[in-house]
C-alpha cells in the first residue's frame, strides 16, 4: 500500500518525511568525511577585506535558520552589518569594553586560560571583515499590540543556529570568529534592536589573509569527550 504524502493528526497537518538510505559502508564514509572536513574549521582573527557577495551571506543565514528550535519558535535575528560607519562604531565600542575587560574585569585565571590564543583588546577585524553577522536571541515575541508571546529554550536554539552558521561558513570556504565582547549591550544600541532581543554572538565573516596563522591547538581525544554505557 502506498503511504499518503500528507495526513492530519488531531487537526494538525503532517507531511511524509523520507531520507535516502545509504548502504552502511557509505554511512561510515560520509561520517568520516564530514568529521575530517569539520576538523579543518578554525577560528580566524585575521580577515582579508576581499568582498563576499550578499547572496552568500543570505545563504549562510538561511542554513543557520534550518536549526531546530524550542516549539519551532525560531527565536533568532541575524543582523548583517556591511556599512563601514556601523562597523567602525561597533569596533570602537567593542574595543572600549574589551580594554576594560583585559585590564581589570577578567581574572588572572581567565587571562591565563586565553594566553595561548594571544588575543588582546584590539579588534581590527571588526572593520576589515566584509560582513559582521550579529546574532540576537529573542527572549520573547512582541505582538503588534505590545503583548508578549513566550519563546522556549532560547539560548539552546540560538546556539544551535550559530553552530549551523559556522558549519555553513566553513563549507562555503569562508572563515569566521565567534566574538563575545562583554558586556554586549552596545550592540542593541548601535543596531537599534527592540527590547525583546539580546545580543548573542558577534561573528565577522570573510576570507582569511594570506598570512593567517592560528594557534596550534589540539582537540580532545574521543575517549575524553565520550562515555559509553
Ligand atoms: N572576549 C575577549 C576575551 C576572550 C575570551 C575568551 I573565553 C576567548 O576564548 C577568547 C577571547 C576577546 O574576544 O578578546
Amino acid at each position: 500500500m502506498k503511504l499518503p504524502e500528507t495526513k492530519t493528526i488531531n487537526g494538525f497537518p503532517f507531511i511524509r518525511y523520507v531520507r535516502e538510505k545509504y548502504p552502511e559502508a557509505e554511512v561510515t564514509l560520509r561520517s568520516q568525511w564530514f568529521y575530517e572536513w569539520m576538523n579543518q574549521r578554525r577560528t580566524v582573527r585575521e580577515f582579508s577585506d576581499r568582498p563576499v557577495p550578499l547572496e552568500v551571506i543570505n545563504n549562510l543565514i538561511l542554513t543557520a535558520s534550518t536549526a531546530p528550535s524550542g516549539a519551532h519558535k525560531q527565536p533568532w535575528k541575524f543582523c548583517v552589518v556591511e556599512s563601514p560607519e556601523l562597523k567602525k562604531k561597533i569596533r570602537q565600542a567593542a574595543e572600549q569594553e574589551e580594554y576594560e575587560s583585559y585590564t581589570g574585569r577578567m581574572s588572572e585565571e581567565w587571562l591565563n586560560a586565553i594566553k595561548p590564543l594571544q588575543t588582546d583588546w584590539h579588534k581590527p577585524f571588526l572593520e576589515t571583515a566584509p560582513y559582521l553577522i550579529v546574532v540576537f536571541k529573542k527572549l520573547y515575541e512582541l505582538n503588534p499590540d505590545g503583548s508578549k508571546r513566550n519563546n522556549y529554550y532560547v539560548s539552546e536554539s540560538v546556539g544551535l543556529a550559530c553552530g549551523f552558521l559556522l558549519a555553513a561558513i566553513h563549507h562555503a570556504g569562508l572563515v569566521a570568529l565567534t566574538h563575545t565582547p562583554s558586556p554586549m549591550n552596545f550592540l542593541t544600541k548601535i543596531l537599534n534592536r527592540p527590547e525583546n532581543e539580546r545580543p548573542f554572538l558577534l561573528i565577522p565573516v570573510g576570507y582569511p589573509t594570506e598570512e593567517t596563522y592560528v594557534p596550534d591547538l589540539k582537540r580532545k581525544h574521543l575517549l575524553e569527550i565520550a562515555v559509553y554505557y
